[in-house]
């Protein structure tokens, strides 16, 4: 039965899409391991698993493997359907709510970029403002 449900996360830990994925599993309370992913040394079962983007993170259940963070959040509500559901029923709602998770994801990413550019040319400058940058994006 354990084998059965076998959830495994490829994922690089500071990859935001990754995190969003290892959130819906923790929502849902789906115990899973998780292996962590070189990309600059990218193993044979990541290419296996997405020889498309070559990417994380991957999802694999029960040998499956499932790509794309959207996907796999998707994939994780439909087939743990009984734990807290992600999202709505109501297909209106559920559109809204995957409109919402898209554009604060988008707005997430730009921050971190700008920020992470930023600390980059701040580093130079004044130590001050660099700390207080890496205590917002640690
Ligand atoms: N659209 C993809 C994006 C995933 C993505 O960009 N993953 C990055 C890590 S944050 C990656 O694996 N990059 C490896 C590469 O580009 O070679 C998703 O939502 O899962």
């Amino acid at each position: 039965m354990e084998e059965e449900n076998k959830v495994t996360l490829h994922g690089m830990w500071t990859s935001p899409y990754v995190k969003r994925v290892e959130r819906a599993l923790k929502v849902k309370g789906i115990h899973y391991e998780y292996v962590e992913e070189d990309l600059m040394n990218k193993s044979e079962l990541l290419l296996t698993y997405n020889p498309i983007h070559k990417k994380v993170p991957i999802l694999v259940h029960n040998g499956n493997p499932i790509c794309e963070s959207s996907v796999i959040i998707e994939y994780i509500d439909e087939t743990w359907k009984n734990e807290s559901p992600l999202f709505p029923q109501d297909p209106y709602q559920r559109a809204k709510v995957r409109f919402w998770a898209s554009y604060i994801h988008q707005v997430l990413l730009l921050y971190s970029t700008f920020l992470l550019s930023s600390q980059i040319h701040i580093k130079q400058t004044n130590p001050y403002t660099i700390f207080l940058i890496d205590l917002y994006i640690s």
